[in-house]
């Protein structure tokens, strides 16, 4: 070969080189264990499309919903390791494994949606997303989302506490949710989300708890629950997350767009849930579902030593949270 045609040839190779560095793709992969239309879901797809157009194409998200990628223990797992690089889940997990960051997931710790909202957007919100990031999970905090509260979800009607009493109830994996459960009476199972429906028709469980959202998605009325008793016991934010090992290969300009637009999702994801907590409410009702309105405060005196017992870790943070507005 002349030098002529190595010279062309090695340039042709250079620009072959250059232009699919130009092209290379990083696509990272989120996970949820909801449906891909559920609000956490669809902000995080949409999260991608806008982080896709604003890169020109070179990052992307791949979303894996309905809990392909595991149950969400598994998928906290998996984050950490490096094997998702997004992921969405609740907090009850979370502060499962991290319990300073598990005030969330006291019982009756919000007076309502606005006090939560104000909660999260406030100091305490970004210190315990800090806390995410700072402890030793591997996770870095991208953001909160709504999952509204959480109520009981029976196959009989609970009224008070007499009707919860030895009732076998599924609850998430966090030590708070099953010392509450167990303060009220009820004989709480933990299962992952995903096994719910079998447990609640083969009747190893009488009963879940849960928001309208996933009441409807995951169908337990076709496991044979009728009734939606409205303790509202649990406010369980949720987090979303970025996996630290491929965070801290990212560029910090490529970082402060994620971080950006983690926040417009996080807004985005306030308005599909509020959204959708109606629809699948409708939907409840038209499959026949009874709202029960419950008189509360048996429920909060009954789960007060709960409070008692896992408020003092953070009693200074259980105080800025009942001074919020
Ligand atoms: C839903 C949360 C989801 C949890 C599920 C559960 O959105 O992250 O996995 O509850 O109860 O409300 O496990």
């Amino acid at each position: 070969m002349g030098n002529k045609k190595l010279t062309t040839g090695l340039l042709a190779l250079s620009l072959l080189v250059a232009s699919s560095m130009a092209l290379a793709k990083t696509v990272f992969i989120a996970s949820d264990v909801h449906p891909a239309d559920y609000p956490t879901t669809a902000a995080v797809i949409h999260m991608g499309e806008k982080l896709s157009a604003q890169t020109d194409g070179r990052l992307a998200i791949k979303m894996f919903p309905n809990g392909q990628m595991g149950d969400e223990g598994a998928t906290i797992e998996k984050a950490r390791a490096g094997a998702i690089d997004i992921l969405r889940v609740s907090m009850a997990p979370v502060g499962g494994i991290l319990p300073e960051v598990s005030v969330f997931n006291m019982p009756f710790v919000f007076r309502d949606l606005d006090h939560l909202h104000h909660v999260l957007d406030g100091q305490v919100g970004e210190q315990l997303g800090q806390k995410v990031t700072d402890s030793n999970l591997g996770l870095v905090f991208l953001g909160w989302m709504d999952a509204g509260s959480r109520s009981l979800i029976t196959k009989k009607p609970v009224n008070n506490l007499d009707d919860l009493k030895g009732v076998k109830i599924r609850l998430q994996n966090n030590p708070i949710g099953l010392d509450s459960f167990k303060a009220m009476g009820a004989n709480p199972v933990v299962i992952p989300v995903g096994d719910v429906f079998a447990s609640l028709q083969t009747g190893v469980i009488d009963a879940a708890e849960n928001n309208e959202p996933t009441f409807d998605t995951e169908n337990y009325v076709v496991a044979g629950t009728k009734y939606f008793d409205m303790t509202e016991h649990f406010m369980i934010p949720e987090v979303f997350t970025f996996s630290k090992k491929k965070w801290n290969k990212l560029s910090a300009e490529d970082q402060a767009l994620i971080l950006k637009l983690a926040k417009e999702a996080q807004a985005e994801e306030r308005v599909l849930w509020a959204q959708y907590v109606e629809k699948s409410t409708k939907k409840l009702q038209g499959q026949g579902v009874e709202f029960i309105k419950v008189d509360k405060k048996p429920f909060i005196d009954a789960t007060a030593p709960v409070r008692e017992k896992y408020g003092k870790q953070f009693s200074v943070l259980m105080q800025q949270i009942q001074e919020t507005k």
